[in-house]
């Protein structure tokens, strides 16, 4: 997939635990010949786990803010609009509520926090390859990491593609793929291979998203995912919502089902939505339709199998 990115700006040498009043420290994500910027107050940590470098920084304009590589995952200012699309756009469209959810990724522990906002989860796994990402976010991220040692949630430290491959058929509820993107330990996570698997895991009438790029930054990557998921599927859409401090800003996720009637709006109840209404910051049930109101250029790049 044609996408540059750069190594975090923060290396192990040039880590500072305190700053100088005078000192101006930034640091940039370079994605696609653009960057976005942040002022940094304080370098919190900064090391390179068995997969990739993992930074964490004080912001002044974003809160705390996690790289993986280089890239932006999440920051404690916007989080929010990402996990709760992420999560609560598949879990009320089920025609029963979601028992079981497995996360792919998402070893911050945002995507697991919004799925245990509803009662009727009684597990949720949680796949992450990189054991020091839960570990720093469980640090770091408290208001993130809050939830992975819920007792409902099982951890399965290890790569999503493998552990996708032995699952027993139809064990999930609800799949999300919460990845990194799609180079380096994420690169697996949007194969053909991966999503055959997927599709077996899936209950019926459940649903699996998975995030899926940027629609400004990477077209042609979106243009790609799609292909490969309208492969295996036989119901494909997909969604996208504004994350600030995402390449590009505008985030895609798809919608993916069996094929056997369940859509984003069939069992919708937005009745139901309004018992978790006050915990969330983004989600409501009018976002619930308006996120699926693709713009004509995203039209043509996810071009829905419906
Ligand atoms: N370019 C960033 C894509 C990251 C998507 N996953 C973020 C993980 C947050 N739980």
């Amino acid at each position: 997939m044609m996408m540059t990115t750069t190594a975090s700006v923060l290396t192990a040498t040039e880590t500072q635990t305190t700053q100088s009043p005078t000192m101006d420290l930034w640091v940039t994500e370079r994605f696609n010949n653009a960057g976005f910027t942040f002022k940094v107050n304080r370098v919190v940590h900064s090391s390179r786990s068995e997969f990739q470098s993992l930074d964490i920084v004080d912001t002044e304009a974003y809160g705390r803010l996690m790289l993986l590589d280089g890239c932006v995952m999440t920051t404690e200012k916007d989080e929010f609009i990402y996990h709760e699309m992420i999560s609560h756009v598949p879990m009320f469209a089920l025609p029963t509520p979601a028992k079981r959810v497995l996360v792919i990724g998402g070893g911050d522990g945002g995507t697991i926090r919004e799925v245990l906002k509803h009662p009727s989860v009684e597990e949720v796994v949680l796949c992450e390859i990189d054991g020091d990402v839960i570990k720093y976010s469980q640090q770091y991220f408290p208001t993130i990491g809050c939830e992975i040692d819920n007792p409902k949630v099982t951890l399965e430290v290890r790569d999503g593609v493998a552990y996708m491959a032995n699952l027993a058929p139809e064990s999930f509820d609800v799949i999300m793929v919460d990845s990194t993107d799609p180079i380096g330990p994420g690169e697996g996570l949007f194969t053909q291979r991966f999503y055959t698997d997927a599709m077996n895991a899936l209950k019926p009438e459940g649903v699996l998203v998975a995030q899926t790029e940027s629609l400004m930054a990477l077209p042609e990557g979106v243009k790609k995912i799609y292909g490969v998921l309208k492969d295996v599927f036989p119901y494909v859409t997909g969604y996208c919502a504004t994350v600030p401090t995402y390449p590009g800003a505008l985030w895609s996720w798809s919608f993916c089902t069996k094929g056997t009637g369940v859509t984003p709006f069939s069992h919708f109840d937005a009745s139901q939505v309004e018992a978790i209404a006050g915990d969330c910051q983004y989600y409501n049930a009018g976002v619930h339709h308006a996120v699926f109101a693709l713009p004509n250029f995203a039209k043509k790049l996810i071009q829905p199998k419906v």
